[in-house]
């Protein structure tokens, strides 16, 4: 029977490449002792530029029983990232590339039974050309950030070398409210040298854990065969999995014995559900319209990195949960197990997917790491009920137009309808893509992350944008992929505007955007971008050095930022009121509005014990006006009654003189982090009528094609300063051209200097 061991214990780590240590007989004494889940990066990787990246080495001894002799040995590590290599006993096993799905090593023949083993493990976080992510806006934390295991089978058992997988699927052939139509398909193993006749025996449990049908057959396995094996069930009358309303699973008990014995045998649960999406209606779950109110989410926590535990991984629900969540994108990779788990039980339609992001390798054009990544996301993933999309890219554009890249995007939608042909493939463009692409028709259903009202534009380009898209393709159904702005909770402001960091602006930029994607039925989903900040090594600004501030959560969870409320008021049934600005303590005016989130129908406030109005709205925001303030602390409060329940916050105000100037953002921090990026010239030149054409340069290229070209290069370095390339997010607009990149930072690409890049771009012929 199969069994599986915890080894997340008493490692020994060194932060250094260490190659001796491989050998059996290494000395790691002076090495550290750590636990697993373990990064190296837990504080360095969201605190600045800088993090260690590359290979540090764990080891670990360890005795196998005697008895385990003459069964199967695999190891097991759910996440290592990124390129892991295991000896064992001084011999090499194997090694896996990509920090995020779970691998196996068979180790059957090289451990020692009822004696000491060692095996040493480099983990190696650097970047290398032929494995994803190369470049992301977040840190590559390094380190066996998830479980190790050894797991004993007997010689003859469910293949566990499938991609990572349990070597269990369960299809769902056709599933509608009268019958679940399944087939069990299992890779069945015999790795003994004789031949074995087993009997494969699936139940169908339901959730209290009855029979609910089962199928069986008997299978010849010849000696080292793997076969697949399939067992067709049908559950009638099924209850489906029904997102948050009811997320009932299932569960199969699948086996394989041998006279009176049981072999193997996995318990793997599952839940029936069908699904479309229509694009001018969006998602239907069971035949039911199912909006996709959606947050996505990172996997790492403050001084933690991705070295988390189940704990984490409960609050992080918990709080998806409190918000009123339907769905979530798990960016911008394959989560873990648990994660997925959690989903399936408390009903998150989930987009999942494969860190192919930003930019494809400039060597490896086959795409063989993306492939073997999006293989085993759905492989190990498979019988989650919760998992309705697979993502394909994120953003893979801004690596710049290159053919090889669309050609990757359309075989990896092949591969995977291919692998998986019950699901739904999805990806989220970059928002320069255009309407017209064919990249909008590649997967089944697209994204697209808009970032108006933060990089560029204003909120209320949204709507047209929207509207222009689902003109031009009706048959397209669309989402919004990510969309948000940067909250930092220090940073307050009675006038919110783009950019100012402000959590008024960011609340604001989510009350707008929200009731403008709330009115377009045709979207099939949203997803705010981010439910947490995160770390980003690769930024510094808004004061902040490391980090991406557009959750609604902060990194280290203890503060829910307004806009948190804001969607709680649209999205959750839980009643409540929330007073905003709660931190915008010190006042100067007389009398300030004070603003409330709450989906309860009326709301009532009182000013220092006093009564001051009552304001009734449909749109889950209620605004008092004019309310004065005396000297000192004010004390407000806002009450709403409903079904004799009466829900209650409280905020103090403190009327000031002066304004407390750490409010203020520092004005060097305000803009986007491109403001540091360019030399700005100063031009004083008349602008006269300009002629570009095709065959020239201009700024209508991508900063990819212009540095290609060494005259076009060299204009750009004068213009924008000799280390522009060197600046770390440059990478991140490779794919942008300059006049893209210009209507996003007005401010910094003036009429001025794109006339002055073009006066001499022009004159520079392409493809001489
Ligand atoms: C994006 C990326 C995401 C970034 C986000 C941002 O479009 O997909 O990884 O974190 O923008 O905040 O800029």
């Amino acid at each position: 029977m199969r069994r599986s061991i915890e080894m997340n214990e008493a490692w020994r780590f060194i932060r250094q490449d260490e190659e001796q240590a491989k050998s059996e007989l290494y000395n790691d004494d002076h090495w550290s002792v750590v636990t697993i889940p373990h990064t190296w990066n837990a504080i360095d990787g969201a605190n600045g530029y800088e993090y260690y990246q590359g290979a540090c080495w764990y080891r670990k001894a360890f005795v196998v029983e005697p008895s385990y002799e003459g069964s199967k040995l695999f190891i097991e590590f759910n996440g290592s990232n990124s390129v892991t290599d295991v000896y064992m006993n001084g011999q090499h096993m194997g090694q896996h590339k990509g920090g995020y799905s779970i691998f196996r090593l068979d180790i059957t023949e090289v451990v020692k039974y009822g004696a000491n083993n060692v095996i040493a493990v480099k983990v190696d976080n650097t970047v290398v050309d032929d494995v994803y992510p190369q470049k992301a806006d977040f840190t590559f934390y390094g380190g066996i950030y998830r479980d190790v295991n050894i797991v004993v089978t007997n010689p003859v058992h469910f293949d566990l070398m499938d991609y990572g997988s349990s070597g269990v699927y369960v299809v769902q052939e056709e599933v509608t409210k009268e019958k679940a139509q399944l087939i069990v398909r299992s890779r069945l193993v015999n790795d003994s040298n004789e031949e074995k006749r087993i009997r494969l025996w699936a139940d169908i449990l339901d959730a209290d854990h009855h029979i609910v049908t089962y199928a069986a057959k008997e299978v010849i396995l010849a000696a080292g065969e793997i076969k697949t094996e399939e067992l067709p069930c049908v559950i009638d009358n099924p209850t489906l999995w029904h997102g948050r309303k009811n997320p009932y699973m299932y569960k199969v008990n699948i086996s394989m014995s041998s006279f009176n014995d049981t072999i193997d045998e996995c318990s793997i649960p599952f839940g029936v559900r069908y699904f479309h999406v229509d694009p001018e209606k969006g998602f239907f779950l069971n035949g039911e319209h199912l909006p996709l109110h959606g947050v996505s989410r990172h996997q790492d926590r403050k001084d933690m990195g991705w070295a988390i535990t189940e704990q984490e991984q409960v609050e992080d629900m918990a709080y998806i949960k409190e918000i009123g969540a339907s769905s979530i994108r798990l960016a911008h990779y394959q989560h873990s197990q648990y994660f997925y788990e959690l989903c399936d039980k408390e009903g998150m339609v989930v987009w999942a997917e494969i860190p192919f992001i930003s930019i494809m390798s400039q060597n490896e054009l086959e795409g063989i790491n993306a492939k073997q990544q999006m293989l085993e996301l759905i492989k190990q993933n498979y019988n989650h009920p919760s998992i309705i999309f697979w993502g394909l890219q994120n953003e893979i554009q801004i690596g710049g137009e290159r053919a090889e890249v669309r050609k990757l995007v359309k075989e990896l939608n092949e591969l995977t309808k291919n692998e998986d042909p019950t699901r739904l493939t999805t990806m989220a463009n970059v928002l320069f893509v255009s309407e017209e692409d064919e990249y909008n028709r590649i997967t089944d259903v697209v994204g697209y992350n808009k970032y108006y009202g933060w990089y560029h534009g204003k909120t209320d380009d949204f709507a047209p944008w929207l509207d222009k898209f689902h003109r031009i393709n009706p048959d397209v159904p669309l989402c919004i992929s990510e969309y948000g702005a940067e909250g930092i909770v220090q940073y307050h402001s009675t006038d919110p505007k783009v950019k100012d960091y402000t959590e008024e602006y960011h609340a604001l930029f989510h009350e707008k955007t929200w009731k403008t994607f709330e009115q377009r039925p045709f979207l099939w989903a949203t997803y705010v971008w981010n439910m947490f900040d995160f770390g980003a090594n690769i930024r510094d600004e808004g004061g902040v050095k490391g980090r991406n501030n557009k959750g609604l959560i902060s990194y280290d969870r203890n503060i829910k930022k307004d806009a948190f409320y804001m969607y709680k008021a649209h999205w959750s049934e839980d009643k409540f009121v929330h007073i905003t600005s709660k931190r915008f303590v010190d006042r100067i005016e007389n009398s300030i509005q004070v603003k409330v989130y709450s989906n309860c129908r009326e709301v009532t406030l009182y000013v220092n014990g006093e009564e001051f109005d009552s304001v009734t709205s449909e749109e889950k925001i209620f605004v008092f006006e004019n309310v004065a303030l005396t000297d000192g602390m004010n004390e407000i409060r806002a009450v709403a009654t409903e079904y004799n329940i009466r829900y209650v916050d409280m905020a103090k105000f403190n009327k000031v003189e002066e304004p407390n100037p750490s409010y203020e953002t520092p004005v060097e921090d305000q803009g986007e982090e491109v403001t540091n990026w360019f030399q700005m010239p100063d031009l004083d030149e008349p602008m006269e009528d300009l002629q570009i054409t095709d065959d020239v340069y201009s700024t209508r290229c991508t900063f990819k094609e212009l540095f290609e070209n060494e005259e076009a290069g060299a204009v750009l370095h004068k213009y924008l300063g000799e280390d522009f390339r060197n600046r770390p997010t440059y990478s991140m607009t490779q794919g942008f051209k300059i006049d893209t990149l210009a209507e996003m930072a007005p401010e910094h690409f003036t009429d001025k200097l794109l006339y002055a890049l073009n006066k001499e771009l022009t004159k520079i012929k392409k493809y001489k």
